[in-house]
């Protein structure tokens, strides 16, 4: 239900994809991971999802959000609800 597309960098600690896989994992929210080429000239899939090619963009059911500052604030409300319906 819910896919990150990240960069191939190794770790979670470098760049805007790792800190987005970060911040999912500590939410507990369960994600699979696609990982694109380097190059964003090889990342059509991305751009066919988004109108652009930078990653991480986050899948969740009907919702695409590109931009790991708009991802991190979508799952801050996730999390809200989630608690308000707790
Ligand atoms: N401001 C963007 C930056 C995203 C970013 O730097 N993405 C890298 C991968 S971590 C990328 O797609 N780089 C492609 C390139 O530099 O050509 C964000 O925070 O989401």
């Amino acid at each position: 239900m819910a896919t990150l597309y990240r960069c191939k960098t190794p770790t979670d600690l470098l760049c805007a994809c790792g800190k987005v896989a970060r911040r999912l994992r500590r939410a507990g929210i369960e994600f699979d991971e696609v990982r694109v080429p380097y190059l964003k000239r090889d990342r059509p899939e991305v751009e066919e999802l988004t109108g652009q090619r930078w990653v991480p963009v986050f899948v969740h059911g009907e919702e695409v959000i590109s931009d790991s500052k708009r991802i991190c604030e979508y799952i801050d409300h996730l999390q809200s609800r989630r608690m308000e319906t707790a």
